[in-house]
């Protein structure tokens, strides 16, 4: 029986953005829901209100939560299901000291992401932003044997930062679909029983795994501890014909950095879903022929970000049910 069945007061949410529709039928279904129905980003005034406003807030990695919004006296607000596996928006902690519970969703995005990781990957080393670009304008004059030559995929070397899920499946694409060696960067020892399958390597530091992979993917979280991990300096040591893919957060890439490693030739090119200020992208970057740039699109499929939405929903359902969350974030 649902709790609008047993005349229960039902928990009021507020969802920030409009989803998929088998998603907002099962939070209608089980709690007093606003929906989102022309899907305009909110204000940082209506968010900051909606703490005061509503039980439980669902939103997307775009809306932020500061400790200095969370840490205000007589919020409503319980718990913050992210729709999202990252948590960079939210302060945890400030979210924890105030009593809000913070949740996100892990697992259901990894095989999209990584997919997208792979099309950035194979658009860099073939040019095929710029490819696609000149014929659409009817600039191609014809096939010719020299003319915008990419690089070779297959036996390159996959440097990954960040072994988690979405690295492990990035990893596997690669070394069993173009037969490239993997090595990575990650913070804590992985066990070999992990990778051994795929066979990659854990060397001990970021520069180690720039200086020798062909393709960099990064697969880290965001947050303050990996804000601009990929500098001037890291971009340096990378080898001038290697490419950069980026899925994971804009800012843990210093793009002004990247913009001049792109322009002076320290790096060859690079593949980006993700950027410092979305929607911002910067125009040097988008007149590159080097880069390829993609809207933020990880996790974009239909049956993906119905699975975040479902497990979004899942949350709030155990939190208001007094059970344990199913992926609770804690600091
Ligand atoms: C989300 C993401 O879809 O889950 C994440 O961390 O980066 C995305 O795939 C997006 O951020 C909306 O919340």
């Amino acid at each position: 029986m649902s709790a609008r069945t047993q005349g229960k007061r039902l928990p009021k949410i507020l969802v920030t953005r409009k989803l998929p529709s088998s998603v907002e039928q099962d939070l209608t279904a089980h709690f007093d829901a606003t929906l989102n129905e022309t899907d305009s980003p909110l204000t940082k005034e209506q968010l900051e209100q909606a703490l005061y406003d509503y039980d439980g807030i669902l939103p997307t990695a775009a809306e932020k939560f500061s400790a200095s919004v969370l840490s205000k006296p007589g919020l409503k607000c319980r718990i913050i299901a992210n729709f999202a596996v990252g948590y960079d928006n939210i302060d945890v902690e400030a979210a924890t000291n105030a009593g809000i519970s913070v949740s996100n969703t892990p697992g259901v995005l990894t095989n999209c992401t990584a997919d997208i990781a792979m099309t950035l990957l194979l658009m860099s080393a073939r040019r095929a932003s710029f490819s696609e670009r000149y014929l659409r304008k009817g600039e191609w004059a014809g096939f010719s044997p020299t003319f915008n030559l990419g690089t070779r995929v297959t036996g390159k070397t996959l440097g990954i930062i960040g072994m988690g899920r979405i690295g492990k499946a990035m990893a596997k694409r690669c070394y069993f679909g173009f037969g490239m060696p993997v090595v990575f960067y990650n913070r804590s020892r992985i066990d070999l029983e992990e990778t051994k399958s795929f066979g990659a390597v854990q060397l001990n530091s970021i520069d180690q795994v720039l200086s020798e992979a062909d393709f960099v993917s990064l697969h880290c979280p965001g947050g303050p501890t990996t804000r601009h991990l990929i500098n001037a300096h890291r971009l340096a040591a990378m080898k001038p014909t290697a490419h950069l893919i980026n899925t994971s957060r804009g800012e843990v890439v210093d793009e002004i950095a990247l913009i001049a490693a792109l322009q002076t030739g320290t790096i060859a090119g690079a593949g980006l879903d993700v950027f410092e200020e979305e929607p911002k992208v910067p125009k040097a970057l988008r007149n590159m022929d080097n880069v390829s740039l993609l809207p933020h699109i990880g996790s974009g499929t239909l049956e993906t970000r119905t699975e975040m939405g479902m497990k979004a929903a899942d949350n709030l359902k155990a939190f208001f049910a007094g059970k344990p969350l199913p992926s609770q974030v804690k600091i």
